[in-house]
């Protein structure tokens, strides 16, 4: 009896030494305490419900945020098992809920659940992580309910009630403790419950944010499911066939993919492994390239396309102005790469690649008008490869010359350590000698760019080699450009661009963004690239301090905190800068340029998604929907962020 409860007591406290564990070193297990950490939190949750889905049992998903950053996750499956587990005798439930990885050891295998894999570590990390959470199970003919505060049980599975529906409802308060903050943003949430959407056809998935007095709701249910995904990709671009290309095939490794080419120059593939986005591909990515590669070479040799004394087309030219979704499911997922995102399983390239070549011939003979608008496209795009090569090689051979030449308009800083080094690019010469002059020229370089800059998304890569508005850039930064952009050359640790805050200064710094988005793309995703933030206004007073302010709101303030000082609006004077060029060296320093007390905005890349749409918004062919775009984010020249 003794040595028993001995052995219930040393169980028991490993439970607990594992939900303390997660409350000690939470980055451990979701990654951070950031926003992210957070909203991973939610992610965990509703991937228990997408499981169920995927299992074939559940059809509905509801995700709210309630007021007070609750979150409520309700879905209409069987229901989280209920019965007595026969080794902690507790309910399986609250093993799920209180132990870590226990979701594995319970219900059989429901599947593509990610073993090993990112971080799905499940609801009991998501417990111990919680304030309080409160799951409520319709399972077997009742209501069942369980609470926990901290990841510890305060009232076991008991049943509330009768019921003949079944579903499990999970609600959580975020600990405020571990958090850095624990207010979640709506449209990360809706982006990503959106994907989910796309990657699992027919699920249909609510997400509703009841925090403001106009609540926001979306409401996705695709049925088309990835080809739904890449029309959504392609919203905002000139397709070059209607119909995106799609290929589906059940088996062991089941494979749903959907091609649709655009007349745009970039390439835009996005791959998932268990729904996982595996931003750094892996051996699915590969196996759908060489067998891309190789149908397209082989439908144009065969129908006389490419002719005997013709090359064939590389996989760069056929892969321009290509938007594709890849999903695969894989059993044993193993992850690699720097952040765990790439999948090395060697067999799915075979797979992947024979499934995709047999499917791709098909589609090009019964499609013969589509082969032919995409292969036309391919050899242009070989024949400007061409041509960029030797741009690029006059660019190189001439820089080789010119060995350490940079830009005759760079005033560079006398420090050579990147991490403490920043370049200011700035529009206009005026501008430019004031910044110069403010500067502090240890570590502040500085970089005027004046007139049209080129629109990269309207010109293919040999016209930006060479371009005489985007070398000094290139040559300032000092990285090379495109796929031989080196992160590890940057000469400096920040890119800042400096425009002034009305439509022109919009329009240069999106083209700027557009061209390092494209090229440079390291360069945003290493945090590398900020916007200045110059003031709108200037308020002064004899005998007072100047007062600079930021943004209308920001100057509403500063009316009202000098009015409590006695000071009303009519005794002060107020300046409006209508450009950086009316600021004189001395107030640019202080109010934009000086680090102890300027506003950077760091320009972030989190949802690729949104930053491509936006920018073949922006900067692309269709003009429409760029108009609609425009008149309803009127205010998007002061916040333009990817
Ligand atoms: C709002 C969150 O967790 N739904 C959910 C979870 C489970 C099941 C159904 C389920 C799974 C299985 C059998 C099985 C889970 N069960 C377990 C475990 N929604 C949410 N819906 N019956 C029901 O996997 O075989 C873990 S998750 F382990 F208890 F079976």
């Amino acid at each position: 009896m003794e040595k028993f409860e001995h052995e219930y007591n040393a169980d028991q406290i490993q439970v607990l030494d594992g939900l303390e564990h997660v409350r000690k070193r939470p980055g451990m297990y979701i990654g951070s305490v950031s926003i992210r950490g957070l909203h991973h939190l939610v992610y965990e949750i509703v991937d228990n419900a997408v499981d169920e889905a995927l299992a074939g049992y559940c059809k509905n998903i509801n995700v709210s945020i309630e007021p007070g950053n609750i979150i409520c996750v309700e879905d209409d499956g069987r229901g989280i098992p209920v019965d007595i587990h026969q080794k902690t005798k507790i309910s399986a439930a609250e093993t799920v809920y209180t132990q870590l990885n226990a979701g594995g050891k319970f219900g059989g295998d429901s599947g593509y659940k990610v073993s090993g894999g990112l971080h799905g570590v499940g609801a009991s990390v998501v417990n111990a992580l919680a304030d309080w959470t409160e799951v409520t199970i319709q399972r077997d003919g009742g209501i069942f309910q369980m609470k926990f505060e901290k990841g510890k049980t305060v009232q076991s599975l008991i049943r509330i009630g009768d019921s003949d529906k079944t579903g499990t409802k999970v609600r959580f308060l975020a600990d405020g403790t571990i958090f850095e903050t624990l207010n979640y943003e709506y449209e990360v949430l809706e982006n990503r419950f959106r994907e989910m959407a796309f990657l699992t056809k027919g699920l249909r998935i609510i997400v509703e944010d009841k925090r403001e007095e106009t609540p926001r709701k979306a409401d996705f249910c695709f049925e088309g499911g990835l080809k739904s995904f890449v029309e959504y990709l392609n919203k905002n671009k000139e397709k070059l066939h209607k119909e995106p290309i799609y290929i589906e095939k059940d088996g062991d490794v089941p494979v749903e993919i959907a091609i649709q080419y655009t007349t745009a120059y970039s390439e835009n593939i996005y791959t998932f492994v268990n729904n996982i986005n595996t931003v750094e591909g892996g051996t699915h990515l590969e196996g759908f390239k060489r067998a891309l590669t190789k149908s397209f070479n082989d439908y144009a040799r065969a129908k006389n396309i490419l002719k005997e004394k013709d090359a064939n087309l590389v996989g760069d030219d056929i892969r321009e102005g290509i938007s594709a979704v890849i999903s695969v499911k894989v059993k044993e997922p193993q992850f690699e790469g720097q952040t765990k995102t790439k999948l090395g399983n060697s067999e799915v390239t075979g797979i992947v690649q024979s499934m995709v070549n047999d499917s791709l011939s098909t589609f090009l003979e019964e499609n013969p008008s589509v082969a032919k608008a995409i292969l036309e496209k391919c050899i242009s795009a070989s024949r400007a490869r061409e041509a960029a090569r030797k741009a690029r090689e006059l660019v190189r051979r001439k820089s080789a010359l010119e060995s350490t030449t940079l830009p005759g308009k760079l005033a560079d800083c006398s420090s050579k350590n990147p991490e403490e080094c920043e370049v200011y690019i700035v529009e206009g010469d005026s501008a430019g000698g004031s910044a110069k002059q403010g500067r502090d020229r240890k570590f502040q370089a500085i970089l005027p760019l004046w007139g049209k800059m080129l629109n990269v998304e309207k010109a293919r890569a040999d016209k930006i080699y060479g371009n005489d508005k985007l070398n000094p850039v290139i040559l300032a930064v000092g990285a090379g450009i495109g796929p031989e952009f080196d992160i590890t050359k940057i000469r400096y640790g920040k890119v800042i661009i400096m425009a002034d805050a009305d439509v022109d200064g919009a329009h240069i710094r999106t083209l700027l963004l557009t061209f390092f988005f494209r090229y440079m793309r390291p360069l945003i995703e290493n945090g590398n690239v900020y916007l200045a933030q110059p003031p709108l206004y200037k308020l002064s007073k004899k005998g007072m301090e100047d007062k600079y302010c930021y943004t209308d709101e920001d100057l509403e303030e500063s009316y009202k905190e000098l009015e409590e000082k006695g000071i009303s609006r009519d005794q002060l004077g107020l300046q409006r800068y209508k450009g950086l060029g009316e600021m004189n060296p001395e107030q640019l320093w202080e109010t934009t340029m000086n680090p102890k007390s300027r506003t950077l905005v760091k320009v972030s890349l989190d949802d690729a998604i949104k930053a491509d749409q936006t920018i073949s918004l922006l900067m692309g062919d269709e003009v429409n929907p760029r108009r609609d775009f425009i008149v309803e984010n009127a205010k998007f020249v002061k916040n333009l962020d990817f």
